[in-house]
């Protein structure tokens, strides 16, 4: 009989939810960087192995938003988190539960939702540090499963796909084909691509204010070419992002070109092009505009 569920990758920002997925799925669906808030949409990871079909939902990390693109962050986060089947919670190992692992913990315990806890960056810590973050969880709550794991390096993340299986039901059919892997368009995993080297070569404020709209995506039998629009906030953001002559814009088209590659096995042509539209993460309108729709979360 064939098995599914939804379980739903929550936590704060940083603590390696996307890393986690993609190491489960032996692919990289999602974006991962260094710096927090780097998703910001539900992405869905579909692994599918015999009989059981996962469909994992990456979500943006919780915080306290402080403009309109973060409220979406949050509400996708939140909406994603009432949508599952069950629910892993992933921790930093070296860092005691605060507020928004208490919440998540929460909603856990009001929703009688399922729940496993990964204890992520074990590479990171001692025995000693590990055992207290582990201690301190279980006098919050009795999780199904509790896997200290580090998702960079995929030590004991089989053991956790081990306890996840008890979080499918039985199905008539899965909700994904056997081969997919994600519901993301080529057009957003491009997106994402390119979004993902500029948190690579930009700091402070610049990549936190950027979105990347693809403009044109056009295939042909040995080539793809893909024109986006990178959106910053500020005049001297654009200078940031460009670089001396074009030097930084021209690395981030490198970079995004060599793993769009990968991904599409075909020759890429990539054009970018840096666009200002001022504090557009303030006005709810323009966030949904550059891509981040209230209705794609439902
Ligand atoms: N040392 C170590 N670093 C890790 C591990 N897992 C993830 N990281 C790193 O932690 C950082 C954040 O990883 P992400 O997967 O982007 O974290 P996230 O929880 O998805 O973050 P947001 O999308 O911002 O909420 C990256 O630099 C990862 O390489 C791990 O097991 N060990
Ligand atoms: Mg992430």
């Amino acid at each position: 009989m064939k098995k599914t569920g939804f379980i739903a990758l929550v936590g704060r920002p940083n603590v390696g939810k996307s890393t986690l997925m993609n190491t489960i799925l032996g692919e990289k669906v999602a974006i991962v960087s260094h710096k927090p808030q780097t998703t910001r949409n539900r992405i869905l990871g579909i692994e599918t192995r015999g009989d059981d079909q996962y469909v994992f939902m990456d979500t943006p990390g919780l915080f306290n938003p402080r403009n309109s693109l973060g409220d979406y962050m949050v509400k996708a986060a939140n909406l994603t988190l009432k949508t599952a089947d069950a629910v892993i919670l992933v921790v930093d190992a070296g860092r005691e539960p605060g507020d928004v692992e208490k919440n998540v913990i929460k909603v856990l315990k009001n929703m009688k939702l399922p729940g496993a806890l990964a204890v992520n960056k074990i590479d990171q810590y001692d025995k000693e540090a590990i055992a207290k973050c582990i201690a301190s969880y279980a006098r919050l709550h009795a999780f199904e499963a509790v896997v200290p794991i580090s998702a960079r390096s995929g030590k004991h993340v089989d053991e956790l796909m081990d306890e996840c299986s008890r979080f499918l039901h039985e199905c008539e059919d899965w909700f994904y084909d056997a081969d997919d892997f994600t519901d993301q368009s080529m057009r957003q995993m491009a997106s994402e691509i390119i979004r993902e080297k500029i948190l690579r070569t930009t700091n402070k404020e610049v990549p936190h204010g950027v979105a990347v709209v693809i403009e044109e995506y056009k295939e042909t039998d040995s080539l793809v070419s893909i024109r986006a629009d990178i959106y910053v906030e500020k005049d001297s953001h654009k200078g940031i992002l460009v670089g001396k002559g074009g030097a930084n814009l021209k690395q981030i088209g490198t970079y995004a070109r060599e793993d769009l590659e990968k991904l599409l096995g075909t020759k890429v042509f990539l054009d970018l092009w840096v666009r200002v539209k001022s504090n557009w993460r303030e006005s709810a309108a323009m966030v949904t505009n550059l891509g981040y729709r209230d209705k794609d979360l439902t």
